[in-house]
């Protein structure tokens, strides 16, 4: 999969990717990230790419002509899947979404800030819009980060027996069973007997059950659906 990201701030967009799951994906050619700085589409000398809103009011929004001039340019070279615009406003993120995403082949997500952009370029490329959260962030880019990993996790070959997606909290709609490493006994607590018994069948049973515990107990919304 290729994901092109425009944003003003290509160096938000670095770190998260360079490491862990994140990093093996790309080198195993699974996954290819591009960042495109949206100023370099930004009009005149001083490459503009924000401007007053009309009807007054506080804040600068992105214009339509960068944003349009950089879009039509990834798109002259690459056939599209969806254009993401990640906005507060947009569709709430979740694994059934991530699940879906990863099944496509190009991506282009679009980062606002400040008021956010101009609604024509919504209106005239975008394809789905995504929120990761009832919350207001600075910008687009950590949205964008979050949205590329929970992707990028999912492509076939990424990830092995040991980091499977199969046993993540959320990928059958429910949480993830507690888990315990060595040693047996520490801080007067010992790790639940069954864990050590060698049954798998006992073991599989015991997780689902905490599974199911945890869920009621803290997300029972996710049990309603
Ligand atoms: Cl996608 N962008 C911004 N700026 N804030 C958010 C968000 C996105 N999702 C939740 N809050």
């Amino acid at each position: 999969m290729t994901i092109d990201i425009i944003t003003l701030l290509p160096e938000l967009l670095t770190s998260p990717f360079q490491h862990s799951i994140m990093q093996r994906a790309q080198q195993k050619g699974h996954l290819e990230i591009r960042t495109h700085q949206l100023r370099d589409w930004g009009i005149g000398k001083s490459r503009q790419v924000d401007d007053y809103q009309y009807g007054g009011g506080a804040g600068m929004v992105i214009m339509a002509e960068p944003l349009s001039k950089c879009i039509e340019e990834l798109k002259s070279k690459t056939t599209y899947d969806e254009i993401i615009f990640l906005t507060p406003d947009g569709e709430r993120h979740n694994q059934g979404l991530a699940n879906r995403l990863s099944l496509n082949k190009n991506l282009i997500l679009i980062c606002g800030h400040y008021k956010g952009i101009d609604q024509r370029i919504r209106d005239h490329y975008v394809t789905l819009e995504i929120s990761i959260g009832d919350y207001v962030l600075s910008g687009g880019e950590l949205a964008a980060a979050v949205l590329v990993d929970s992707i990028g996790r999912l492509l076939p070959g990424v990830l092995n027996d040991e980091t499977s997606a199969l046993f993540d909290s959320f990928q059958d709609g429910i949480l993830a069973p507690p888990v315990y490493t060595r040693p047996a006994e520490i801080l007067g607590r010992a790790v639940p007997p069954v864990l050590l018994s060698g049954h798998d069948k006992k073991i599989q049973e015991w997780r689902q059950e905490k599974s199911y515990e945890s869920t009621k107990q803290r997300r029972p919304d996710l049990l309603d659906s």
